[in-house]
């Protein structure tokens, strides 16, 4: 199996070669952002299980939208449909992790995506150990152990409208201590009674300083400490 990213290819070069004609297919999403608003017209089909966007009508189009727990079980279904040969059992992965293996408590599975995967064992030979194959993948998935710190910025990176915003994987232990100052408020930490210094706060910009500037940005202020 080859996994290829969109950056790999140069859509834009495809799109503008008179010589073939690009076909896209948007998969767990059918909106484009303004980068790819060239591939407007280049896009055939939809597969997705997000909630419907209204402004994205994609008139002619070719649209699955249906609300299962995995996208993956709907381009499942397209090959099985479609493409029949194409299938590989593989894609039940992340079915399985879309919907918590399945778990009750997670309430993502739908009926399409267990007879999808049913249907995908069937038609492979993946291990039918579900739980071993789930926690595999989890573990791999959790695995940072080989990746540098450029690995780990990259690993996650949603860009927004341009805004690049890194996914950190990060672990946080609050400590029964910590959850009892904070949540009871027993001892003030430093910003509410001024141990902080006005001048030790600061911010990028503010639109007008004495009123909304930085100093302002305490839950309640007290008498300063001097
Ligand atoms: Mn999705």
């Amino acid at each position: 199996m080859i996994a290829l990213c969109r950056d790999q290819i140069d859509l834009k070069a495809l799109k503008e070669n008179t010589k073939i004609k690009l076909e896209t297919v948007l998969v767990d999403h059918h909106n484009l952002s303004d980068e790819d608003m060239y591939l407007m017209d280049s896009v055939v089909k939809i597969i997705d299980h997000r909630p419907r966007d209204e402004r994205w009508s994609w008139p002619g189009g070719e649209i699955h939208l249906e609300s299962v727990g995995s996208c993956a079980t709907l381009v499942a279904r397209n090959l099985f449909d479609k493409h029949p040969h194409m299938i590989d059992s593989q894609i039940s992965s992340p079915i399985l992790i879309d919907t918590c293996n399945f778990a009750k408590e997670a309430n993502r599975a739908t009926i399409v995506d267990v007879e999808v995967t049913n249907a995908l064992e069937k038609a492979g030979s993946l291990s039918l150990d579900r739980d071993k194959v789930f926690n595999e993948i989890v573990e791999a998935k959790s695995d940072i152990s080989r990746l540098t710190t450029d690995d780990l910025l990259i690993r996650d990176l949603k860009v927004t409208s341009g805004i690049p915003i890194v996914g950190l994987p990060m672990l946080v232990k609050i400590t029964r201590v910590v959850f009892q100052l904070v949540g009871q408020c027993i001892f003030p930490l430093g910003m509410e009674e001024g141990k902080i210094p006005d001048d030790a706060i600061t911010a990028s910009s503010s639109y007008e300083t004495k009123s909304v500037g930085p100093q302002n940005a305490r839950f309640t202020l007290l008498p300063t400490v001097k």
